[in-house]
């Protein structure tokens, strides 16, 4: 209640003094995008989607081409508040998903994850606030029950963070039954609002207040977009526009998706002049990404019978480990660092962000379980290597695109191994973008090399594995899909 009322009070407070951010305490937002495909946006080479202004942005940052997330929401949220791999964490996968405990007649039961992020876990925020930051969840958190709530991870402010992954509606007041399941859902601290507001927009808003509300004090502001998330949802006008752009031959088809994409670019570009309007723009890291793949399956609210969105060049999409699982984009402008319009091709990972924002901040993690590094000499200088030799992912669950598997990548190479039958998959990534190509037969060297070291990886992390499921009956595998959504 309190910071019902503290945010309600912003709106007539007039903003005051300049920020006072220091050069070791750059302020920091970070804008997170919720399921957005690796080539959803224009500067990823977007054909129907619109994305001038996170374009522009691009062209002011050090865009990443090989940013990688984890395939699916909650994990990557809690390997990127915490620098520790999902898999070390044993939170693999959404937590709803967690919570039913996983596929029921499959031939394998789904390696056991937690759905509530431990708070003895040392968050970003909990860093920053203890640096001096005012810290402030807004959107999107996923991360575990009541108890486990932003503020439990060293956020001063949560607007709308709850154990839910997504709204029943982006449509004001955001709450219903339905959509998602039979249960319940709203936005808390959203309440007050007007018929026909758009949740990306009021997101941004309360973002916005609460940069000015931070006066003095360096914010660290999580903005997590509900967009581009099902239920896809957008304003008719903007629908109409791509409608009638919509031509034969284009990778993306969903036109409410692109409007959603266009609104969320919109509300990028609002909260990037707000902070250039207020100065704050010369000392703020300025960080966008998305927190997994694309979905390609059906939506059930818009009508339309088709994917949602299509990730290509890249294959397959959300909770695959094939890259349009798991490539996301990745934008990081951080003044005085990063030169402006500049690619990275080195490959990195949400995990990386804990470590670099700490650095950012003049801090260091305090336990050296971490397994991101800081990206700070990329960002420096953005055709330099990393001293790191591979990445690896671990979903032993089922979800439409995939069935349990591990994967590792390795400069050039990928192999993925999957579960079920122990096979495994072997792509060069340089000449075979798209994983068409599996060379594990031609290259079982290659491969069994590559197989021991994503073992002693999950070994070295404790991975949870799937294991046979004794009550398997057979026959064709029934498609499983949660209740409740990921
Ligand atoms: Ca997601």
């Amino acid at each position: 209640m309190k910071q019902i009322l503290l945010l309600l009070g912003l709106s007539f407070v007039a903003v005051v003094a300049a920020p006072a951010a220091s050069p070791t305490k750059p302020n920091v937002l970070f804008i997170l995008a919720d399921d957005m495909g690796w080539s959803d946006l224009g500067c990823y080479g977007a054909d129907l989607h619109e994305t001038p202004n996170i374009d522009r942005f691009a062209a002011g940052a050090v865009r990443f081409t090989n940013a990688y997330a984890m395939s699916v929401c909650s994990p990557t949220r809690a390997t990127l508040m915490t620098g520790k791999h999902a898999a070390r964490l044993h939170f693999t996968i959404w937590a709803e998903g967690a919570q039913e405990g996983g596929a029921k007649n499959r031939k394998l039961r789904e390696g056991e994850s937690i759905w509530n992020l431990p708070n003895s876990e040392k968050t970003i925020a909990t860093y920053l606030k203890s640096a001096g930051y005012l810290t402030a969840l807004i959107g999107k958190w996923h991360l575990g029950d009541w108890e486990h709530y932003p503020e439990a991870h060293g956020f001063d402010i949560n607007i709308g963070g709850t154990n839910w992954g997504a709204p029943q509606t982006f449509w004001w007041p955001y709450s219903g039954s339905g959509t998602h399941g039979t249960e319940f859902r709203y936005i808390p601290h959203l309440e007050y609002g007007h018929p026909g507001e758009y949740l990306t927009d009021r997101l941004t808003d309360e973002a916005i207040k609460v940069i000015d509300h931070a006066g003095d004090q360096p914010f660290f502001v999580y903005l997590a977009h509900h967009a581009v998330h099902t239920p896809i949802e957008a304003k008719p006008d903007d629908i109409q526009h791509f409608d009638a752009k919509l031509r034969d031959g284009m990778n993306h088809r969903h036109t409410i998706y692109a409007a959603m994409n266009k609104e969320l670019d919109d509300n990028v570009g609002r909260v990037l002049e707000h902070l250039k309007e207020r100065g704050l723009d010369k000392n703020t890291v300025v960080i966008f990404a998305s927190d997994n793949g694309g979905y390609v399956g059906m939506d059930k609210v818009s009508g339309k019978n088709i994917p949602v969105t299509n990730n290509a060049p890249l294959r397959s999409g959300k909770g695959a480990l094939y890259e349009g699982g798991i490539r996301v984009p990745l934008m990081i402008r951080w003044p005085g660092v990063t030169p402006a319009g500049a690619t990275c091709d080195e490959p990195v990972i949400l995990t990386d962000m804990l470590p670099t924002l700490l650095s950012a901040s003049s801090l260091r993690p305090a336990t050296d379980a971490i397994d991101g590094v800081d990206l700070t000499p990329v960002l420096k200088e953005p055709t330099a290597k990393l001293n790191r030799d591979a990445l690896f992912f671990h979903y032993p669950h089922y979800y439409h695109t995939t069935t349990p598997v591990s994967a590792v990548r390795a400069r050039d190479w990928k192999l993925l191994e999957f579960f079920e039958d122990n096979h495994v998959e072997l792509y060069n990534l340089r000449d075979d973008l798209s994983e068409k190509h599996d060379l594990a037969k031609e290259m079982p060297d290659k491969a069994a090399a590559l197989r021991d070291q994503l073992h002693a990886w999950r070994d070295s992390v404790g991975a949870a594995l799937p294991r046979p499921n004794p009550d398997f009956k057979g026959g064709p595998p029934k498609p499983q899909q949660s209740q409740l959504t990921p």
